[in-house]
């Protein structure tokens, strides 16, 4: 059985849903810190957790008999920013717990790691599997330090953990809150509704996207690959594709001629995505266990588009 924590986010509201779907919907426990009348908290088992209270969380664990748990509950980058010790609380807090819930129960790990896990001094392109990682943001600090900590449980103790570093996330489910590639996600919804955007992230400005089908498959998979053939675990370098601003706009006027893109550019989440790389390299991830994407920017653009009418 699989616990999620963050059931009800951007990624988990999705990733419960398709894990019911191939485990069976009574094998799938999705917790959240409260609860909504979305297909995630209604389609089968769900219990209220705050992650920060690791007695509960344990509780929960061994009420369900769990066998893996994904620990998806977090603070995004800009939100993270504009609160930095509750996110280290929570961020650092609930993966702790997360981790001493899986060392306990013996159960298989997964938590996601980010491109925010770089910093200024890490390669802007093609960036490496192992490189530098001295991230300038309190979110970075929390995915160095996540990654770190899961890779110290599973050599200290054992335990299966497994990450992946996420790109920015493009979802037309549960829209994201407090991130810094959102303005990829926004886009979209305001193309359909004003067939223009006003985007606060730069012309100009790189950074490595995903569409979330192929985040989800990344997950799965990564969990069923053979053990023996990793050479790294938390965690690997993932993208699709590599965009700024005009590219997404061109995109999207292929399907809306007359939309405009204009900017207002928010200092804040454009230092967080100066801060990170342009686009990852993820031969890694392709070698030890297959990763594959299947959606690029005019397929992911087509689907969002036709989701969102
Ligand atoms: C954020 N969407 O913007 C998340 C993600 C790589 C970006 O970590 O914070």
């Amino acid at each position: 059985k699989i616990m999620i924590t963050g059931a009800l986010g951007q990624i988990g509201s999705e990733l419960t849903l398709k894990l019911r779907e191939i485990y069976g919907t009574d094998h799938v426990i999705a917790t959240d810190i409260r609860s909504n009348d979305s297909e995630a908290a209604t389609s089968g088992p769900f219990e209220m957790v705050d992650v920060t209270d690791g007695k509960t969380m344990l509780e929960v664990a061994k009420k369900h008999q769990v066998d893996s748990i994904i620990h998806m509950a977090a603070l995004l980058s800009a939100t993270a920013e504009a609160n930095p010790v509750f996110a280290w609380n929570l961020n650092m807090g609930g993966l702790m717990n997360a981790l001493e819930a899986a060392r306990e129960t013996g159960a298989q790990f997964f938590t996601p790691s980010s491109i925010g896990a770089f910093g200024p001094s890490t390669p802007k392109d093609l960036t490496p599997q192992d490189t530098i990682c001295r991230p300038t943001t309190m979110y970075g600090v929390n995915k160095v330090s996540g990654e770190l900590l899961s890779d110290y449980y599973y050599h200290k103790f054992g335990v299966d953990t497994r990450g992946l570093r996420f790109p920015g996330l493009v979802s037309y489910v549960t829209p994201p809150g407090g991130g810094t590639t959102d303005y990829a996600v926004e886009i979209y919804y305001e193309a359909m509704k004003n067939k223009a955007y006003t985007s606060y992230i730069a012309k100009g400005t790189y950074m490595d996207m995903m569409y979330m089908p192929d985040a989800l498959n990344a997950i799965v998979n990564l969990m069923e690959a053979d053990p023996a053939k990793l050479l790294h675990r938390n965690s690997f370098n993932v993208t699709a594709m590599s965009f700024e601003p005009e590219q997404i706009a061109a995109e999207i006027r292929k399907h809306i001629p007359e939309f405009v893109l204009m900017y207002d550019v928010d200092p804040v989440r454009q230092s967080i995505a100066d801060s990170w790389p342009n686009a990852i390299d993820a031969s890694a991830a392709k070698e030890e266990w297959g990763f594959k994407a299947e959606y690029d920017l005019a397929r992911m653009t087509e689907d969002m588009l036709n989701k969102l009418k």
